[in-house]
């Protein structure tokens, strides 16, 4: 069985980072070792007065037993971050990583054009140097730009836009480049990706439901980084990943109001486990 580490906070209500990450890795056939970076009462999207626990001062701590006990890893995957520090820690953790280990770095801290709350654009351009050592990235289109200094463009964009904002952001560093959230026609929203070194580019897109949920890119992530453990292609992990969320929105409209803060993830876990035997 592939064993992956996901670093990100645990936002203790709120259907986001490791209270997704961890459940659908599991599902997936997929060991989750988890590092929790910071605990807060709720996720910061629409929650207020939520707590926030730093547990930055953990983490080389952790990272040391780890080392001494000899655990590996065959991904890592960070999400969500809260401090400039944990940054830095993420990119000293990648750079001792064996070879075979998978750099999976999902820069989690914007959407429709605003960054989360507390983060700033100067916060986006260091976490752009994190991405500069993952193997993969996937950040959503708001993301990308703020880590590029680029305007954020939310709809009207053509496919030499997002060829260009994916070149630049594999020259960050990067094999893969992935954005989320692409769209070119009103009713379909998908992903884009390019493959560095075979200078390629490939696009998947699902119909766009009209609904914003807090916590999907998430569930994205954590979809794609488990089918590419259970041996998927990283074309075909974005599709999976790509149909996931987009079953898991459909299956929360009927309840919507009652679940603003995040999607039921978990009703869709039959479907998924089923497209990884396809
Ligand atoms: O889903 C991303 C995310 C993760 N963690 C926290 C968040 C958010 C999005 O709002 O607030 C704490």
């Amino acid at each position: 069985m592939k064993r992956i580490v996901t670093i990100q906070d645990i936002s203790c209500f709120g259907k986001c980072s490791l209270t997704v990450a961890l459940p659908i890795i599991s599902a997936m056939g997929v060991e989750a070792a988890i590092l929790p970076t910071a605990v807060l009462s709720t996720h910061t999207g629409g929650f207020k007065n939520f707590t926030f626990r730093d547990l930055s001062e953990d983490i080389p701590k952790i990272f040391a037993h780890w080392k001494n006990e000899g655990i590996d890893f065959d991904a890592i995957y960070t999400g969500y971050l809260g401090s400039f520090e944990q940054i830095d820690l993420m990119k000293e953790f990648i750079s001792a990583k064996p070879d075979k280990t998978l750099a999976f770095v999902d820069p989690a801290m914007a959407d429709n054009g605003m960054l989360y709350p507390g983060f700033t654009p100067e916060f986006a351009r260091h976490m752009a140097t994190l991405c500069a050592k993952a193997d993969i990235i996937v950040p959503n289109i708001t993301e990308a730009s703020f880590m590029l200094g680029a305007d954020y463009i939310e709809s009207g964009y053509d496919r030499a836009y997002i060829k260009d904002m994916l070149r630049r952001l594999a020259a960050l560093g990067p094999k893969y480049a992935v954005l989320t959230g692409v769209g070119f026609e009103p009713d379909k929203l998908g992903v884009a990706m390019y493959n560095k070194e075979k200078d390629e580019f490939s696009y998947y897109f699902n119909e766009k439901i009209d609904a914003k949920f807090h916590g999907t890119g998430d569930i994205f992530a954590s979809a794609c980084v488990g089918a590419l453990m259970r041996g998927k292609t990283l074309k075909r992990a974005l599709e999976i990943a790509a149909d996931y969320t987009v079953l898991c929105i459909r299956l929360t409209m009927p309840d919507r109001d009652n679940h603003w803060y995040g999607v039921e993830f978990e009703k869709a876990v039959p479907e998924l486990l089923k497209m990884l035997e396809e």
